[in-house]
């Protein structure tokens, strides 16, 4: 059986989640505290980046959230995560990386804030401006008509976005200038898979004094 190395509040994991219980996979969950456990010998010898998450699969294991969908998309096609034209994929591929790239490094600041760490006005100024340009090329592509990114397929695009996205009015940042983008996160998490992995209150509590030992190492 597929194992699924993760933790709740880690965006990283929770997309893998979201794409093991969309495809509906028979998957067990081991959850890593990160206090340390994910530098034990046993899990250096899984991800030497000491970093969740991690899928093992028989005797291949897989880290980096987006390999692990790549994985997850070929070795378990049904139901299809990804569209089939060229233009789709690559607007899909775009998105994810748009995601990883953009968006996730320059909410650090917006974690800082949450965290009651200082963070330099001119610093905060930047991350709004970053994040308006993400939220603004995401609002752009999403149609008035169609529930996701692709229309009416759920797809990677959805998955990396949906996901990581609906934090940002938790760290302060309204999404209400972006409507569409804001049904978007509302129709998302109608579906059991966003359910199931959002995590609950005491779980972000939990995960908070790690978090901030996490944003004042950055
Ligand atoms: N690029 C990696 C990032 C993974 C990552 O940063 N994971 C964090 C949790 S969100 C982690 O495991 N941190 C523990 C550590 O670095 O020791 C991915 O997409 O999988």
């Amino acid at each position: 059986m597929l194992q699924f190395y993760y933790t709740p509040i880690s965006n990283n994991a929770r997309r893998v989640w979201v794409s093991l219980l969309e495809k509906q996979l028979e998957f067990e969950p081991i959850l890593m505290q990160l206090n340390g456990d994910q530098f034990q010998e046993d899990f250096l010898k899984l991800n030497p980046f000491h970093h969740i998450p991690v899928l093992v699969d028989d005797s291949f294991r897989v880290f980096e959230s987006l390999a692990i969908l790549d994985y997850l998309e070929a070795k378990y096609p049904s139901p299809s995560l990804l569209p089939m034209d060229a233009r789709d994929i690559a607007t899909v591929r775009m998105i994810e990386l748009v995601i990883v790239n953009e968006f996730q490094p320059a909410t650090i600041p917006l974690l800082r804030q949450w965290m009651e760490v200082p963070v330099e006005a001119k610093q905060l100024e930047k991350t709004h401006q970053q994040i308006a340009t993400v939220l603004g090329f995401l609002n752009d592509l999403l149609r008035e008509d169609s529930p996701y990114f692709m229309g009416e397929q759920l797809t990677l695009a959805d998955v990396v976005a949906g996901t990581t996205i609906p934090v940002l009015p938790m760290l302060g940042q309204s999404l209400a200038d972006y409507p569409k983008i804001e049904q978007w996160c509302d129709r998302l998490q109608q579906r059991d898979s966003w359910q199931q992995t959002t995590p609950t209150p005491e779980e972000i509590e939990a995960a908070k004094a790690k978090i901030k030992a996490m944003v004042q190492k950055s």
